[in-house]
């Protein structure tokens, strides 16, 4: 991409209404446009990091075996009355009639309409589990949307489903995914933690919020700072291991306030591994047995030939709040500095060349690299306008490519300056500089 034909929208300084850094940096950098309270257009830079967050977050659905389906945002008000949460939710439901005067809604997350999808067609044990998921907009009306896209009323989510035969297959399901989010918050290069927490409106007794820390995250913990050195790495897509791996994360206290309980946890946690912070919530799993199956006749025949109603978890990813996430884990505010993760970065590498009046020779240079990497599969962004070079510099740790190809004084010959950002720069040739990138794009 070239900077001159790029619909990258960046603002000089900080927009004064954004008050945490995620938010400032995404109105600076043009990644989001807002169109009214809590609903924003998702521009060319914040599209991109969203769709590469979409795919890794799709890519540990499809391993633990969970099917894609998509089903549609608005929804009829007749399943959730079949449920009982059609006046439950209150406010936060967006209802709508339609010129039949049907009462429609837009749906704020999809319990029902599975369930609705499930009865119709599963009818035997024979057939579970069935783990189906949709990556689909939802809609909640915030009583106050804030801080962008982190709590806003129209975002972006991964809600999984899973029907089980029995309590025991079900916790089975929970755990492969308990597994699939702490892998998938690790290939975005984030620490998430699984606390237990209250259920809310989706309802069961078993939960867990994935946090990530960040000073301005909206969720209070408390937790033993040793629950950050353990891995998943032992974990096998089998009973006993998912069972032994929820239980060693498990064993140390990490809660949200919620379900904070001071004695409690000062008698667990020793004073130097206690630990009280904040945090965002990326994701929330939750077992409900079968509150919807019950109420919405969702019920298969076992092998002696009764019935029983299916035991359903679900499982949410706030996909467009990670990117907010994921900004506020590795933004440089103070240096105005931003290191997107490889995995998921806008552009793999930036080319910054120096340009001067009347003489073409360091755009030249810079344009045969770009297609050089283009050749290679390098994403690269190359800053092809007149401006000076310190402003380039600035525009391009906004935009957040880890790596930069800065093309100079400092450069002689085929002896390239490489930085990656935030170390020192380094002198390398375009075909080692390609080798590095290739092995860092299949390393993440
Ligand atoms: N049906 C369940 C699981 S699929 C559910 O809706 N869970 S949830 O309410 O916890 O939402 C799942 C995830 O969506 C949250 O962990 C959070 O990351 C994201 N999310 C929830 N509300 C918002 C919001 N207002 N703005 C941005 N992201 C949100």
């Amino acid at each position: 991409m070239y900077i001159s034909k790029s619909f990258i929208p960046i603002l000089k300084n900080n927009p004064s209404e954004a008050k945490i850094k995620s938010h400032q940096l995404m109105l600076r950098v043009g990644m989001i446009k807002q169109s009214s309270a809590g609903i924003y257009s998702w521009l060319p830079l914040g599209f991109k990091v969203m769709k590469k967050i979409e795919n890794i977050v799709r890519e540990e659905q499809n391993r633990i075996g969970v099917q894609e389906i998509l089903m549609p945002t608005i929804q009829s008000s007749e399943i959730w009355k079949e449920s009982g949460r059609y006046e439950d939710y209150g406010e936060e439901m967006l209802r709508i009639k339609d010129r039949q005067d049907r009462e429609m809604l837009y749906g704020p997350t999809n319990e029902e309409l599975v369930t609705d999808i499930f009865r119709s067609s599963i009818k035997s044990y024979k057939s579970l589990p069935q783990l189906l998921y949709h990556i689909q907009w939802k809609f909640r009306d915030e009583i106050r949307p804030r801080f962008g896209i982190m709590r806003c009323r129209e975002f972006y989510m991964k809600d999984a489903y899973s029907f089980d035969i029995s309590d025991e297959e079900a916790l089975f399901s929970y755990n492969k995914f308990f597994l699939s989010y702490l892998k998938t918050f690790k290939r975005l290069d984030l620490v998430a933690i699984p606390m237990a927490a209250d259920t809310g409106p989706i309802g069961g007794n078993l939960s867990h919020e994935f946090i990530i820390l960040a000073e301005t995250g909206e969720s209070k913990i408390f937790t033993d700072k040793r629950i950050f050195d353990l891995n998943t790495d032992d974990a096998k897509l089998e009973k006993k291991s998912l069972e032994e791996m929820r239980k060693k994360y498990e064993n140390y206290y990490a809660v949200t306030d919620e379900k904070f309980n001071k004695e409690e946890f000062e008698k667990k946690v020793s004073e130097e591994n206690r630990l009280i912070t904040k945090g965002i919530e990326v994701g929330h799993i939750f077992y409900f047995g079968d509150k919807y199956s019950k109420s919405m006749g969702a019920s298969v025949d076992l092998p002696g030939g009764k019935k029983d109603f299916v035991k359903m978890g679900s499982y949410g990813v706030g996909v467009s709040r990670l990117v907010g996430a994921i900004i506020e884990a590795k933004y440089d505010e103070k240096n105005e500095v931003m290191k997107w993760p490889i995995s998921i970065a806008p552009y793999d590498i930036s080319i910054i060349p120096m340009i001067n009046k009347n003489d073409n020779s360091a755009l030249d240079k810079a344009n045969n690299i770009y297609l050089e990497l283009k050749k290679n599969k390098i994403d690269a962004i190359i800053d092809d306008t007149d401006e000076n070079f310190s402003s380039k510099i600035k525009k391009m740790n906004l935009i957040g490519a880890p790596y930069q190809i800065i093309i100079g004084k400092q450069t002689e010959g085929d002896l390239l300056e490489f930085k990656e950002v935030g170390e020192e720069s380094q002198k390398l040739k375009l075909n080692e500089i390609i080798k590095l990138l290739t092995e860092q794009k299949v390393k993440n």
